[in-house]
């Protein structure tokens, strides 16, 4: 009989919770034949990943996987094989309660936030005691091998690469997406939080030898764009440009349409966890604005990562796109690094892809939970 699970979501805010989530989801019916319901309790955060889904529906199915709405409050459902806890949220205490009764137990997970320190291959699949007597696990996706992994479906880097081997299916997604760059023009996509320093890069972009095409998804960073334009009112579609720089705007597409952006793309600023994940399949230059915690607590998980990614690199093309990744998620000046970093773009493309490579040859997210499941039994 196949394998039952819940997967709660609770959306904190902007996309990266009920992103993750989904895509886990889907992967699982799609690869490992398990019934798997998602509850989710902000629907209009669902909406814009997945269009087509409803807005009200109390239970709706997409792509086989059952999209329930989490209510505030709680009414009876029945307790599957294994419930799984995204990013330490809430169970209703009903539900709880229900797990206890069970027998057998289900399996109990929470699923983590991303992060390249070290600490996480210490603390992967340890149990906690629940005072009620039920154990929790907790279960950290990651870079390294003694972690959960990365999310990853079946096929998607060979997928990725024959797209990007095929010029007319990245000028034809292009043109659907409304973007026709001129030839030989960098093209650069900015999904990220509000930056100050914006307008350093965009300067250097503007007077550079070379054109640079930059699309902007619509969300947080559009304001610091349109400042720069003096205050430019930039909708969707938007066009705009100024010396060797131009600026368009592109709708919030749903999740497949996004990453084929990101695989036709130079160069991704990418932000959160998602996005982060999925430059990276992308296998091309990257930044990764990181989502800001109170007391600066990201800084130190910028480092983990940066520590683990730059290590391939030559040290001046490490110290260059450290430089700009560190500048950017303070707010500095990033017209020198950026300037560096075109120095190095061919050795760092070469990484990108032997990056892309090596976290390929490694257990995907849905497989190990598939795996931790059945060892469990
Ligand atoms: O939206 P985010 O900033 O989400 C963040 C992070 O997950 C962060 O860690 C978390 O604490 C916070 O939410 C609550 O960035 P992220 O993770 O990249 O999620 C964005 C999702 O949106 C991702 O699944 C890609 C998707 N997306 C589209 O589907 N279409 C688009 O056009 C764009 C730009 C993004």
């Amino acid at each position: 009989m196949k394998a039952s699970w819940d997967i709660f979501c609770s959306v904190v805010d902007n996309y990266g919770d009920v992103g993750v989530t989904w895509r886990l989801a889907r992967q699982l019916v799609a690869e490992h034949g398990v019934g798997v319901r998602l509850w989710i309790d902000d629907l209009a955060a669902f909406v814009r990943l997945c269009p087509e889904a409803s807005l009200e529906a109390a239970e709706q199915w997409q792509d086989g996987v059952q999209i329930c709405h989490w209510p505030e409050t709680w009414g009876a459902a029945d307790i599957p094989d294994v419930v799984l806890e995204a990013f330490a949220c809430r169970l209703p205490t009903g539900y709880i309660d229900a797990m206890l009764q069970r027998s057998p137990r289900p399996l109990w997970l929470n699923l983590d936030y991303l992060s390249a320190e070290e600490w996480v291959t210490g603390c992967h699949g340890l149990p906690s005691l629940q005072s009620n007597g039920l154990k929790k696990f907790f279960f950290f996706p990651g870079f390294q091998d003694a972690t959960g992994g990365l999310l990853r479906e079946k096929g998607l880097v060979e997928q990725c690469q024959a797209f990007q081997h095929d010029r007319s299916a990245q000028r034809d997604f292009l043109q659907e997406m409304g973007v026709k760059p001129n030839d030989g023009a960098r093209l650069i996509s900015v999904f990220a939080y509000e930056n100050p320093a914006l307008g350093s890069w965009l300067e250097r972009l503007a007077s550079d030898s070379r054109e640079n095409h930059v699309l902007v998804p619509e969300g947080r960073v559009l304001g610091d764009f349109q400042r720069w334009f003096g205050n430019q009112d930039l909708q969707v579609g938007a066009v705009q440009t100024r010396g060797s720089l131009t600026v368009q705007v592109l709708p919030f597409v749903r999740q497949e349409r996004y990453d084929r952006l990101l695989w036709c793309c130079d160069f991704n600023i990418v932000r959160g966890e998602d996005s982060f994940v999925r430059a990276q399949w992308a296998a091309r230059p990257m930044l990764w604005h990181i989502y800001q915690q109170e007391d600066e607590a990201h800084l130190p998980k910028l480092e983990a990562f940066l520590a683990l990614y730059l290590a391939g690199l030559s040290p001046a093309a490490a110290q260059a796109l450290g430089s700009l990744w560190r500048g950017w998620n303070r707010g500095l000046d990033l017209g020198e690094s950026w300037q560096a970093v075109l120095i190095h773009e061919a050795e760092i493309e070469r990484h990108a892809r032997r990056w892309c490579l090596e976290r390929a040859s490694q257990t995907d997210l849905a497989a190990a939970l598939v795996q931790f499941y059945r060892n469990s039994l």
